[in-house]
């Protein structure tokens, strides 16, 4: 799926701003055909942005259903020709859209992006009124999973209903990012693929297109970053070779712009869609991670679109302040824990050389106890991996340019031990393997070794590790030794790289204790040091990824003050002590690398 772009035969239409807002108390808006008149009261609320935290209403805050969001739009009647498309970024989780109170799309899964033409639907010349009924609700069929809870007992009032999740963080909801209408002509450029191979020191781009019109040509031409053609041709499908070429790499965000143009000369129109293009190949070894055939260590972060106020939606201002705080503490990638991020973000790493392990939005999936089991048929079932199955290819289908993305993973924290897993994960890994056989696929997750049934299927081990935190708390002494011996049992037994993806230790800014105490700055300083002690002796460890990037928004709990605060920066974006650790061993390493 193309992300919108303005060029000289497309035109973009921003819809961000306020839109009328209701909450749908009863949940009764479809039935009652809300979308047939303007909305009724009084209520507004930003797009994009989570709806949750913009007001003082906490039964806002936490409401379990519908919401509505409604504006009015005027298109410009120099339209009226072209092709138009409505696109959402995201909408939290689930969408009904309506165009001037007829039905246009839905769409399922929060966190990716969907379209539709609607032509047939706008008014171009005057106003239309543009619907979205936008459901919160999570079930063991939807990713992330939850289940819906009603109690029945005298402690609740009849009917009290709540969502239970087994994942953490807060269930942001709304239009989280942004809403565009865009043209193109008829015969347009529908999809591109690319894939760069190198070889004998020369690029090779690989690009495959599909246009709406079996009778249109397509033309691609290359350039470099100073704007110099580099290669150019012609056909639906092609590769262009690259003498020399500038290669994409970690902290080397250097990108070329691939130009295609759709010609229908029947039409008498020419589309033109301009993508970036980093050239760069990802493999595994057994033991290493290899970008341009060149070894590379990831350091960064679990991160997560978070941040006060806004809840999860993208603000330029808060993934620009991100960026530079990864760069000033020396990070070279994060991985979009746990749920596919804002395309704006993924196109900064590709301009700023940052690797992205990016993330289905599969987790949920473990009770953190054996009493009850995750993969059966009245919880996670065949309905669910079908879900997960389309999920990967919508993920797919909008991430898969990116140079930035260097691996896949598949699922965070799912109870990969269970019997059932397997069965479940072998098909899912089977397909995405299937759309994209050039990049690494993984799984973030914390069994037993002796119980993993999926890490045979894998390239690369991310495991979740919490020693001196969840297992044998403020127990700093124990980390190295057992870290250690659990890192080397997973490679003597897999023989393949490992991703430390989550280590880390909640932290109140500002608390300060010496000896070392659980909350404390000065354990979170010393909690990462020993872990890093680890790493640096052990070859297959090829990156550590600190959970987490910032303190963040997730529901109450005995263990959570306002939030979760492992964050090695304060949701607001001020480093904690260990930052100042971090960016020293950080940017020694970069410095060693580029030496
Ligand atoms: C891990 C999860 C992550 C949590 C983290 C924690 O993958 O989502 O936020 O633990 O407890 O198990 O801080």
């Amino acid at each position: 799926m193309l992300t919108p772009r303005e060029s000289e035969s497309r035109e973009l239409k921003d819809l961000s701003g306020l839109w009328r807002f209701k909450r749908d108390l009863h949940n009764e808006g479809l039935d009652q055909e809300w979308f047939l008149q303007p909305l009724r009261g009084d209520l507004e609320m930003p797009v994009p942005a989570s709806y949750n935290d913009i007001t003082t209403d906490n039964d806002l805050r936490m409401h379990l259903g519908l919401v509505w969001y409604e504006r009015d739009v005027f298109v410009s009647s120099s339209w009226a020709g072209s092709r138009i498309v409505l696109r959402f970024g995201s909408v939290t989780h689930q969408a009904h859209v309506y165009i001037n109170g007829r039905f246009c799309m839905s769409h399922q899964g929060g966190f990716l992006p969907f379209e539709a033409e609607v032509g047939a639907l706008l008014k171009p010349g005057e106003s239309n009124r543009i619907t979205v009924a936008a459901d919160n609700r999570l079930t063991w069929q939807t990713l992330p999973t939850g289940e819906i809870k009603t109690f029945n007992d005298a402690d609740h009032p009849p009917g009290y209903t709540v969502q239970e999740s087994h994942f953490d963080f807060f269930n942001y909801a709304g239009i989280h990012r942004a809403v565009y209408l865009y043209t193109t002509p008829k015969a347009h450029l529908a999809d591109i693929t690319t894939q760069t191979t190198l070889e004998n020191g020369e690029a090779h781009l690989h690009y495959a297109a599909l246009t709406s019109a079996g009778t249109a040509t397509v033309e691609v031409a290359l350039h470099d970053p100073n704007g110099h053609l580099v290669a150019q041709g012609s056909g639906a499908e092609g590769v262009l070779g690259i003498k020399n070429p500038q290669l994409w790499g970690p902290r080397r965000g250097i990108l070329h712009t691939l130009t295609i143009t759709v010609k229908d000369s029947a039409a008498g129109t020419a589309d033109v869609y301009r993508l970036p293009v980093g050239l760069r190949t990802v493999r595994v070894t057994s033991d290493q991670l290899l970008v341009n055939d060149e070894p590379v260590y990831l350091q960064g972060f679990g991160r997560h679109e978070d941040s006060d106020f806004r809840g999860r939606g993208y603000d330029p201002v808060i993934a620009l302040k991100d960026l530079h705080l990864l760069d000033w503490i020396g990070a070279n990638s994060f991985r979009t824990s746990h749920y596919p991020y804002a395309e704006e973000h993924l196109e900064l790493a590709d301009r700023h050389g940052l690797l992205v392990i990016d993330e289905v939005p599969a987790v949920g999936m473990h009770f953190f106890t054996r009493e009850k089991t995750i993969f059966c048929e009245e919880r996670v079932n065949a309905k669910t991996q079908a879900v997960h199955i389309q999920t990967f290819r919508e993920l797919h289908a909008r991430d898969k340019n990116h140079p930035s993305v260097i691996m896949w993973s598949l699922a965070n924290e799912a109870a990969t031990y269970e019997p059932g897993a397997r069965a479940y994960f072998e098909p899912i890994i089977a397909a995405a393997r299937a759309l994209d056989p050039y990049r690494p696929m993984t799984i973030a997750h914390c069994p037993a070794m002796d119980e993993c049934t999926v890490s045979d299927l894998l390239d690369v081990v991310c495991l979740n590790r919490y020693y001196a935190w969840y297992f044998d708390p403020g127990h700093l002494e124990l980390i190295e030794a057992q870290l250690e011996r659990n890192l080397r049992d997973w490679h003597k037994r897999y023989g393949k790289p490992i991703i430390v993806a989550e280590y880390g230790a909640d932290t109140m800014a500002g608390l300060h204790h010496t000896p070392p105490v659980m909350f404390s700055e000065e354990f979170q300083a010393e909690f990462l040091e020993r872990y890093h002690r680890v790493f640096d002796r052990l070859d297959f460890v090829v990156g550590e990824h600190v959970w987490n990037f910032a303190d963040f928004g997730t529901k109450d709990g005995t263990s959570r003050v306002i939030g979760n605060r492992k964050g090695v920066f304060t949701r607001q974006r001020q480093p904690k002590m260990a930052a100042h650790a971090l960016r020293l061993r950080w940017n020694a390493k970069v410095d060693a690398s580029a030496t």
